[in-house]
């Protein structure tokens, strides 16, 4: 294999762990904290997991570790959508088990969830592992959205862990894949079957976030691979001035995406999905806004800007959340009858038959295209497929008409971009490497204190590694009941942009300014290499939130 000037020297970087990590792991003291409790529904959360409901929040001092060192045999797995740093996830996990006994095994499930139940798996050595240090993407075993919920998959499971002797379990995943992994640890904990289950809160979203996961992982370099092309296309706009861009970032439901991004380049135009929601804003309310934004530059002969438009926006206008929602129950209950319909016109007479008459004639009035896209197959978590909708065209189209019925002289000449997968599999920025392979190796200390059902957490991310504090959180402490495929599931709730949050009320205060003049800030590329103010920082968000 050719290796770019790039990869070769990252495979030299030596990630920053927390103070209290590079002490010698005999050194490391577990502390319990207090007992904790779901965000919400508790009777029935608790009743779900008995065996793993309201246990203590976990942290680590120096001191005498009672830990279990040898001996060690763990699986991991990557699950759901990429997001960079993963493979330090699996570095970080995998030195810290060898560190503590050469003989412990690290053992990769391939694609996600299905390779614990196809029992298909590579063992980690430092041969191979060494190709994966530092580097973007998921492919050192690859990654896959199988939902574990039944027994009979716990089951399986169970038998694959017995066969290769596992006493632990990683699950490198978001809110949906981290809540099979409270499922799965309180079945292994029911069953007394001896095996751990640990999570990794990975999603380039940013909304697997709390009191202590202050970001998810990838967040930081998704954001800023998005952040940099946008400076690029704004600085391209403000050479050409005869465009406009709408740029889609992803985001499946949460805008923690386009707020970073907005933050970091200041565009003309953010939209919030959140803000949409709680303004009760109408498709319309949201067309006008843009409109009236192009008719004050074009006041000004300012024929060109650059609107950033979240993935999940679409969700969160009322009338498409209320129309996403009766198709979801729609296509979950009657699925059979829904898929032997063969043609299109069958497909929209049976939805527009079944739906009520507000959600009818909102389907109606959408493009066609928009319809197809909204009657896509769900993912196996219930999740309509966002980052299939398009919605930066609908806008354009609808922006379009807005003016033309209002008799606009705006020149309005409008580009359309999507920006997702092309961030999810950047080298990660320092900031994550050092973050994940801190998330890795903690992991295998909470392993080796023998919890389960915890989320590996590192904390006070914005004041550096050296100030990084370690620790681990129950994961049912993040859990709520949510309506899924037609029925309430116990879930991790999503954390979305709060709009009394500081990134938002920052955003707020500056909006106008960027929508009415061109106060464009360009990022530039992710620095590996350099002064640390330019190559250590992390996000926006981050900062504000932690007043830095
Ligand atoms: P995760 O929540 O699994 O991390 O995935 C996030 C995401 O990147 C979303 O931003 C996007 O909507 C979705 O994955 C796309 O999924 P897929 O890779 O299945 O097309």
């Amino acid at each position: 294999m050719n290796y770019s000037p790039l990869q070769k020297a990252r495979y030299e970087y030596q990630p920053k762990l927390p103070l209290i990590l590079q002490n010698d792991i005999n050194n490391i003291e577990v502390c319990y904290g207090n007992a904790t409790q779901s965000v919400a529904d508790q009777d029935k959360i608790k009743e779900m997991f008995p065996n793993t409901y309201g246990m203590k929040t976990i942290s680590f001092k120096k001191g005498s570790s009672k830990a279990k060192k040898d001996g060690q045999v763990v699986g991991v797995i990557l699950s759901g959508g990429q997001a960079p740093g993963g493979h330090n996830v699996i570095t970080g996990l995998y030195d810290a088990l060898k560190k503590s006994n050469p003989n412990n095994v690290l053992l990769g499930f391939k694609g996600g969830p299905s390779g614990l139940l196809d029992d298909d798996y590579i063992e980690f050595t430092d041969e191979f592992i060494n190709e994966y240090r530092n580097t973007g993407g998921f492919d050192i075993i690859g990654s896959g959205r199988t939902k574990l919920e039944t027994v009979e998959q716990f089951k399986v499971v169970a038998e694959v862990a017995k066969k290769h002797s596992l006493n632990a379990i990683v699950i490198i995943g978001g809110d949906d894949s981290n809540t099979n992994a409270a499922v799965l640890a309180e079945y292994m904990a029911a069953t007394n079957s001896g095996v751990q289950v640990i999570g990794c809160p990975k999603t380039i979203d940013g909304d697997l976030k709390n009191d202590v996961i202050e970001v998810s992982f990838g967040f930081d370099t998704a954001c800023k691979t998005y952040s940099e092309l946008i400076g690029n296309i704004e600085r391209d706009a403000n050479s050409a001035k005869k465009y406009w861009h709408f740029i889609k970032v992803m985001g499946r439901s949460a805008s923690h995406i386009a707020l970073e991004c907005a933050l970091e380049c200041q565009p003309n135009i953010c939209l919030v999905g959140e803000e949409v929601e709680a303004k009760n804003q109408s498709m319309m309310d949201i067309v006008k806004y843009i409109a009236d934004v192009v008719e004050a530059r074009s006041a000004k002969g300012l024929n060109y800007g650059v609107a950033i438009v979240p993935e999940g926006l679409i969700e969160f206008i009322p009338e498409v959340k209320v129309l996403i929602a009766e198709i979801n129950e729609l296509l979950a209950v009657h699925e059979k009858d829904y898929a032997v319909l063969g043609t299109w016109e069958d497909q929209f007479n049976f939805v527009i038959s079944n739906l009520t008459s507000n959600s009818a004639a909102v389907f109606k009035n959408l493009p066609v295209d928009i319809q197809h896209q909204l009657l896509m197959d769900r993912d196996p978590h219930g999740n309509v497929q966002v980052s299939r909708i398009e919605t930066e065209k609908l806008l354009i189209t609808m922006v379009a008409k807005e003016l033309k019925d209002r008799g606009s002289k705006a020149k309005f000449s409008a580009l359309n971009h999507f920006f997702g997968y092309e961030g999810r599999c950047a080298f990660p920025s320092n900031f994550d490497a050092d973050y994940c392979y801190s998330l890795g190796y903690n992991a295998f200390l909470l392993i080796s204190n023998g919890l389960t059902g915890y989320m590996s957490t590192v904390t006070n991310l914005s004041a550096g590694p050296s100030n990084w504090e370690a620790g681990g959180i129950p994961i049912t402490k993040m859990m709520n009941l949510e309506r899924r495929h037609g029925e309430f599931k116990p879930v991790i709730r999503k954390a979305l942009v709060e709009l009394d949050g500081k990134p938002f009320k920052y955003f707020e205060a500056h909006r106008k300014e960027w929508a009415e003049n061109t106060c464009f800030t360009f990022p530039g590329a992710i620095q590996y290499y350099g002064p640390a103010e330019v190559c250590d920082i992390t996000t926006r968000t981050l900062a504000i939130e932690q007043g830095n």
